[in-house]
């Protein structure tokens, strides 16, 4: 026990170097003991589950806390180029479980906790989840700060320390209901405050153009409120590596200075009011993925972090350098999507006015530094504010946009003089009624490079929507295939597999995952096979167990488990998996006595709050869910189930126990998808459209490999360029009618039997994700993946060349890729030794 353990250690008085690097079994335990009695202040009398996890969290993080201050150490010492990736989200998981594999030492610290009585998977569910991002944007970089630890690379990430992230999902009678995320509340061992380093943010106000004592022209700019930032820093952890980087979010408090004003005063009321507006900035993630929120506070809070993240690298790099001449040599700033553009303004402006450099120097130095990745091809994404809005909030990066605006257009028109039209398609500033500024066009024109994130997504960028820019500078656009961290979403998510592929190949694939290709030498072996099989059995088992728990439903570890993960949008086409629901549905009521097999559906994933429609689909999932599970006439052959509160953890469970996988986004839509990664290296089948990284997956896996349907990019804008009518679908369809009229005629709603109209009303009449025009195709495929699942041996070998064949995916081989053709740096290598005599 526990406290044995405390007194036998405590008194055998072991020679422990250091104790907060000792990784031995013994060391471990001592520190899980103190912690347990000194940071959690109980004994195992009155400790609970989550005071053990708080006691062995500690412990880890100690150890990590040593690696990372020999790595920032070494960076400084070697002057090392390093990697700013900026990001308004960073949607880690949980952090013990990956500590632990990263570090090496998940089994021993299993062992210990189990000869104490304590199962460190317990431990591991007490964790409350950071959930500071929305969906795939928020965890590619928590993937990449993984993978840039792991490959020994300089980094930081920098975003904003939401006191709510993404909200919990509860279900209730069938609709989403959202429950305030107070992740924080009981505290969070991972973070480090350093209020040492925090930084004032000013806002509003208004600017004075004067000429210096030496006679400069220079701008002021006079703020309404100033904001303090204050950094938090989480230990970001290589695999099997002593690196350890730092993700450091900031949070928004009240500069004293201004509530002393207010108080001094006698301005009681609005020194309270103060600390209320500079609290709010970084109080809550806004939940919408793939769509904008125009609002003030979001502007707010992206120029909030940039300008804390960009004060941050400047001193950094003052300490170790006299000037900021070159300051792109030794950083390179990563703008993850549009939320961070600002920052290219705010470098100027901290140049320019506070570092005293010329337009012509500063505008060098920024476009050197700065790199930008797009995520998505939606217009209702893009990001756009209003000048109005600008000039209130940020008077004068407005000035400074102007500028760069004024300078890009000239240079515009000796390219191609008298083009009006390209000039006003260019232009950082949209003409109409409201002037609005384009946070894409000021990505555009001040970096160096500007990608992609799947192959067939770069291509829409350099011909549809960025296709001006890049006849214009054709040089700085690139693809990088996103990729995901083998080392949570195999090895932590799915250890009896990972351990399957050890015994085969070796442990080399967690580096380098093209070693599955290895498998392939496997795929003839019978006993292989089986073993295979039988490890996804119980992967299966254990989430139908957790179905049973959660949701008090009983599924069938033999049915094939069909899952859509993934948040609810509507160009993600949940609706579309729905309606093959119900076409199976409707040949059971028709046929009672039909052969099918067997399947369940899962789905999961979090609706906008706003977003009316994609909350309208949960409640129709729901309610299918209700039907098809009670129908006598189903005889349990098919299931529905809807996972509530989607999450990173829950995705650890649910990756592994997929038979298929279901990516279907209309063509041209879904910028890479990464998800699809994860379900394919876990064994999963794909049933997909040609849209995002499914392109380059089916080209990895082979296409009989691959459960392929629906109309390309190409045809779907030649369909609605021609003019696309849903009705024609309809009317040549006759199972596709009967379909629609369950949902029309409320057989799924027979308490408001009008309740899913809007539906059926938006697939007949608009329709613009080509639900109807797909749905065939889509049908007579699922058919095909029926058939192939019966053939268990051939399915078996389809699983295994999946995961030998997603080595690509890896985002390792990504981060690869941006390090070598984006960001021009180099691992720097930690010597742990050399940290024996530091001064700890
Ligand atoms: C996703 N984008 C893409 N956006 O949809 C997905 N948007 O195809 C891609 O794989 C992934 O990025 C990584 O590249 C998002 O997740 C957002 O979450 C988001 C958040 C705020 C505003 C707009």
């Amino acid at each position: 026990s526990f406290e044995h353990d405390y007194r036998r250690l405590a008194s055998e008085d072991i020679q422990l170097k250091n104790e907060s690097t000792d990784l031995s079994i013994e060391a471990l335990k001592l520190a899980f003991v103190k912690n347990l009695y000194h940071v959690q202040g109980k004994d195992e009398y009155f400790a609970t589950l989550h005071d053990y996890y708080m006691a062995v969290a500690h412990g880890i993080r100690d150890r990590l806390t040593q690696r990372r201050i020999q790595t920032a150490k070494t960076y400084v010492q070697q002057d090392a180029k390093s990697v700013y990736y900026l990001s308004a989200e960073f949607l880690m998981g949980r952090h013990l479980g990956n500590s632990l594999i990263n570090l090496g030492l998940y089994k021993q610290v299993r062992q210990i906790l189990h000869e104490s009585g304590l199962e460190l998977d317990d431990l591991l569910e007490r964790e409350r989840e950071p959930g500071l991002g929305n969906g795939g944007l928020g965890r590619l970089a928590a993937c990449f700060l993984d993978s840039l630890a792991t490959l020994e690379i300089p980094a930081v990430g920098y975003g904003i320390r939401y006191e709510f992230g993404i909200f919990e999902q509860a279900i209730q009678n069938g609709w989403q209901r959202e429950i305030p995320d107070k992740w924080l509340s009981f505290g969070n061992p991972w973070e480090i405050p350093r209020p040492d380093y925090r930084v004032a943010v000013k806002l509003g106000g208004h600017t004075e153009h004067y000429t210096d004592e030496h006679g400069h022209y220079r701008v002021r700019w006079i703020e309404k409120q100033t904001v303090l930032g204050i950094p938090y820093d989480t230990p970001v952890p290589g695999y099997d590596t002593n690196t350890v980087n730092t993700l450091r979010l900031w949070k928004a408090e009240a500069s004293e200075e201004f509530n002393f004003q207010a108080f001094d005063a006698g301005d009681y009321f609005g020194a309270v009011a103060n600390k209320m507006f500079s609290e709010n900035i970084s109080k809550v993630l806004y939940p919408n993925d793939n769509t904008i929120q125009g609002r003030e506070l979001r502007l707010e809070q992206q120029y909030f972090f940039v300008s804390c993240s960009l004060q941050d690298i400047i001193r950094l790099h003052l300490r170790t350098h006299d000037s900021l001449d070159n300051l792109h040599e030794k950083s390179a700033l990563q703008l993850n999507d549009t939320h961070p553009a600002i920052a290219i303004a705010e470098l100027m402006r901290l140049l320019i006015d506070e570092h005293q450099m010329t337009w012509e120097q500063a505008w060098h130095i920024t476009q050197n530094a700065f790199a930008y990745t797009n995520h998505t091809l939606l217009p209702e994404a893009l990001e756009r504010w209003s000048v109005s809005l600008f000039s209130r909030i940020l008077p004068r990066h407005l000035e400074i946009i102007y500028e760069i605006n004024y300078r890009f257009l000239n240079y515009v028109y000796t390219r191609y003089p008298g083009e009006f039209d390209r000039i006003a398609r260019l232009s950082l500033i949209e003409e109409g009624h409201e002037k609005q500024v384009r946070m894409a066009h000021l990505a555009c024109v001040g970096s160096h490079a500007i990608n992609g994130v799947a192959a067939l997504h770069t291509e829409l960028l350099k011909n549809e929507l960025l296709r001006d820019f890049y006849e214009l500078f054709p040089e700085k656009f690139s693809n990088k295939t996103n990729g995901v961290t083998p080392r949570r979403w195999l090895l932590l998510g799915n250890p009896r597999l990972a351990n399957l592929i050890t015994e085969k190949i070796g442990k080399n694939w967690i580096r380098n995952l093209e070693d599955l290709q290895q498998l392939e030498a496997f795929v003839n072996d019978a006993n292989f096979r089986d073993r295979w099989w039988e490890i996804k059995l119980a992967n299966k088992q254990d989430l139908t167990n957790y179905i049973q728990q959660h949701h008090g439903i009983e599924v069938n570890i033999n049915s094939l488990f069909d899952i859509q993960v993934k948040r609810m949008h509507e160009y993600k086409r949940q609706l579309l998996n729905v309606l093959h629901i119900i076409t199976l549905y409707n040949h059971i009521k028709r046929h009672p006595q039909i052969e099918i097999l067997p399947r369940t559906f899962i789905f999961g994933g979090k609706a906008a709050p706003g977003y009316y429609m994609a909350k309208l689909i949960i409640k129709l999932i729901n309610s299918v869910a209700d039907v098809v599970n009670h129908d006598p006439d189903v005889r349990g052959r098919l299931k529905v189930i809807f996972l509530t509160n989607y999450s990173v953890s829950l995705g650890q469970r649910v990756y592994a126990a997929a038979d298929l996988s279901e990516q279907i986004s209309t063509a041209g839509k879904e910028a890479s998808g990464t998800g699809n990664m994860k379900f394919a290296m876990n064994g999963a089948l794909t049933i997909g459209t040609l849209d995002g990284a499914n392109v380059e997956i089916r080209q990895e896996v082979g296409a009989d490999n691959f459960f392929l349907f629906g109309l390309t990019a190409e045809e779907v804008s030649t369909l609605k360029t021609s003019g696309y009518h849903p009705q024609h679908y309809y009317k040549t369809n006759r199972e596709l009618q009967e379909v629609l009229q369950y949902i029309a005629h409320g057989y799924f709603s027979p308490e408001d039997i009008n309740l899913f109209r809007p539906i059926v009303n938006s697939l007949l009449h608009h329709d613009e994700y080509l639900l109807m025009a797909d749905y065939q195709s889509y049908i007579d495929c699922q058919e095909q993946v029926s058939q192939a699942y019966r053939d268990r041996d051939s399915w078996i070998r389809m699983s295994i060349l999946n995961t030998a064949r997603t080595g690509k995916f890896s985002s390792d081989r990504t981060i690869k890729e941006y390090c070598e053709e984006i960001w021009r740096v180099k691992p720097v290598k930690i010597d742990i030794d050399a940290c024996e005599d530091a001064d700890l």
